[in-house]
């Protein structure tokens, strides 16, 4: 059986394509969820792509992965460097959790620097672009048991 993977993307990152196209690049975020489709059937990985503006909905899909016991690829986006309750919802994950952020935040603004993801993170991508989503399921598929 594969083993289950979302991939969560959080505020904003909906118009990936249409906002700040110097920062984020061109890529869809359609065009970075099919990427990622086909590279989880390669790597034998059972991948739901999904993104929300809403706070609340993504902490309800992060309960949902630790029931199931996924593997999670999450970009938090602004959430990142604000949401406690995110970093609490993400600590009851059982298997890992990677980080991935298009841009590197730390050659950006200095709040960007700081995430509350990151200590609760078996490992963090930033910079990129939309290969670092790649390199994260890459890095699950590795790391995930299939019953
Ligand atoms: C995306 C965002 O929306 C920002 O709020 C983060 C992150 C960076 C990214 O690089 O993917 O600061």
């Amino acid at each position: 059986m594969s083993a289950p993977v979302l991939l969560l993307n959080g505020p904003n990152l909906g118009r990936l394509g249409l906002r700040e196209p110097d920062v984020y690049g061109s890529t869809t975020l359609a065009e970075i969820e099919t990427a990622c489709t086909a590279l989880a059937g390669e790597l034998g990985l059972d991948l739901a792509c999904r993104q929300t503006d809403h706070e609340g909905e993504m902490i309800g899909w992060v309960h949902e992965a630790a029931d199931l016991g996924a593997g999670v690829v999450l970009n938090p986006a602004g959430w990142t460097h604000t949401s406690v309750a995110l970093r609490d919802a993400c600590a009851q994950l059982t298997a890992p959790l990677v980080e991935v952020h298009l841009s590197n935040v730390h050659a950006r603004e200095p709040f960007r620097a700081h995430s509350y993801i990151s200590p609760v993170a078996a490992a963090v991508v930033a910079g990129m672009g939309p290969e670092g989503y790649l390199a994260a399921l890459r890095y699950l598929a590795g790391r995930l048991t299939t019953s």
